[in-house]
């Protein structure tokens, strides 16, 4: 059985494997991903090194001159995904959105860098540091105001987690008055009970034509945009990876850009105490233009021990919530916490499991010593995918799959973290 299942999810890779770049899944996502392509390259690596950095590399090439990396690279029309590059005319090298996605690059070069000894291997790795570090660069420029200290989204489609109820009350005052007609693509791969609805694909849409409209002025429209909110998911991995950053630049001896790393490390580290709402008691996104916290507790709240963020108060507040949480799930992580009212245990970012997520979280807890926690979750994980296939999400009541299947990253996560042979 777990053979089987090893091989199916190698099948999914190479299957989605367009010729250098991963798709997330076939029809329903037919361009590559940011952050989908960093987790990916951590499953190729179980198998073929080499394949792995060129998934890395094949992101970076879409990197534009002021260290923005987009999170879809368009190499082709295609007419099952919408809103396509002739929607967001974006790019530089390639058609690009116009938007970024979380940052888990240098921590998967970082990684694949200490695991092997291969000298051209690490030759390739070494090479994706000065494009990494201008990534960072260009949040601190960009999404990371000083007197917040946390990275903001202007967009949800920028946190990967597209319809978290995060986003519900920032995203009101979101004018979509004005937006053009437009067809869905996504309903025809996928139930619309596990998609985003309507009124947020016309936000999502709004905000595109937003930043179309100033030519993609990344500045203005973290200054000006109607949507800028503090995400907790964010924060927490770009925080993580700019601590792998540091360590990656030590190992390469860039002694020279060491304390400007650790000064974006300082930075981000008085950001999460933005990110804490003390009445709630949670680490949360917070919406900048008016202050106010989610009072939500996500499965990107628990991202802060990845990070290795939080105080050992502000640690047992979430530890707290972890018990409450694990024991009303059958599955963990749900995306929502199952008491909250927003929860549907069906919808995408509402409530399903996602596998990438519950890597991290599973991997943060385990570095902290939660070593319990860490297990459950990466057993649950396990069980998911082998009772219920390499899906997109899955629910944590009944653990059916939502969404697409023969998904890449669920794949990649298999092999290289929660199958058995991992
Ligand atoms: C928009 C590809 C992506 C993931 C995101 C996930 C979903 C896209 C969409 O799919 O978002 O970027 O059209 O729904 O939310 O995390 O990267 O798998």
């Amino acid at each position: 059985m777990p053979d089987e299942v090893d091989n199916k999810a190698k099948e999914i890779l190479r299957a989605n494997d367009k010729g250098g770049f991963t798709v997330p899944t076939g029809g329903l996502y037919p361009y590559q991903w940011n952050w989908d392509s960093m987790f990916v390259a951590l499953g190729f690596a179980t198998f073929d090194r080499s394949r792995a950095c060129q998934e890395i590399e094949t992101l970076f090439e879409a990197q534009w001159s002021d260290g923005f990396v987009p999170h879809i690279v368009f190499r082709r029309e295609d007419p099952d995904y919408f809103p396509g590059p002739s929607v967001w005319q974006a790019g530089e090298t390639l058609k690009t959105s116009g938007i970024t996605q979380p940052p888990v690059a240098a921590t998967v070069v970082n990684k694949l860098w200490s695991e092997t000894e291969d000298e051209s291997i690490r030759e390739r790795l070494a090479a994706l540091f000065p494009k990494l570090l201008a990534w960072h660069r260009w949040f601190h420029s960009c999404r990371v105001p000083e007197d917040v200290g946390a990275a903001v989204v202007i967009h949800p489609w920028e946190s990967g987690r597209d319809n978290s109820p995060e986003w519900d009350s920032p995203a009101t005052a979101i004018d979509v008055s004005g937006i053009e007609p437009y067809t869905r693509r996504d309903l025809q791969h996928a139930d619309p009970h596990m998609r985003p609805t309507k009124q947020d694909y016309d936000r999502y849409i709004a905000l595109v034509e937003y930043g179309r409209g100033t030519g993609w002025d990344q500045k203005k429209i973290a200054t000006e945009g109607p949507f800028r909110v503090a995400d907790v998911g964010m924060t927490m991995i770009l925080l993580r990876a700019t601590r792998d950053l540091l360590e990656l630049g030590r190992r390469l001896e860039h002694d020279d850009v060491l304390p400007e790393i650790e000064g974006y490390l300082r930075q981000l580290e008085t950001g999460v105490d933005y990110l804490w709402d003390n009445d709630r008691k949670t680490f949360c996104s917070r919406d900048t233009v008016n202050g106010r916290h989610s009072g939500m507790v996500t499965s990107a709240s628990f991202l802060y021990a990845y990070a290795g963020a939080g105080n050992k108060e502000q640690r047992e507040h979430m530890m707290k919530h972890w018990e409450r949480i694990s024991a009303s799930a059958e599955y963990t992580v749900p995306s929502q916490d199952p008491g909250d009212e927003n929860f549907d245990h069906m919808r995408y970012w509402k409530g399903p499991v996602w596998i990438v997520v519950n890597y991290m979280v599973s991997r943060g807890f385990a570095e902290q010593g939660m070593q319990e926690a860490a297990d459950r979750i990466r057993t649950d994980s396990g069980r998911l995918i082998e009772q219920h296939g390499f899906n997109e999400a899955f629910s944590p009541k009944t653990g059916a799959g939502t969404g697409g299947s023969d998904f890449s990253w669920t794949a990649a996560m298999w092999l290289a973290w929660c199958g058995d042979g991992a």
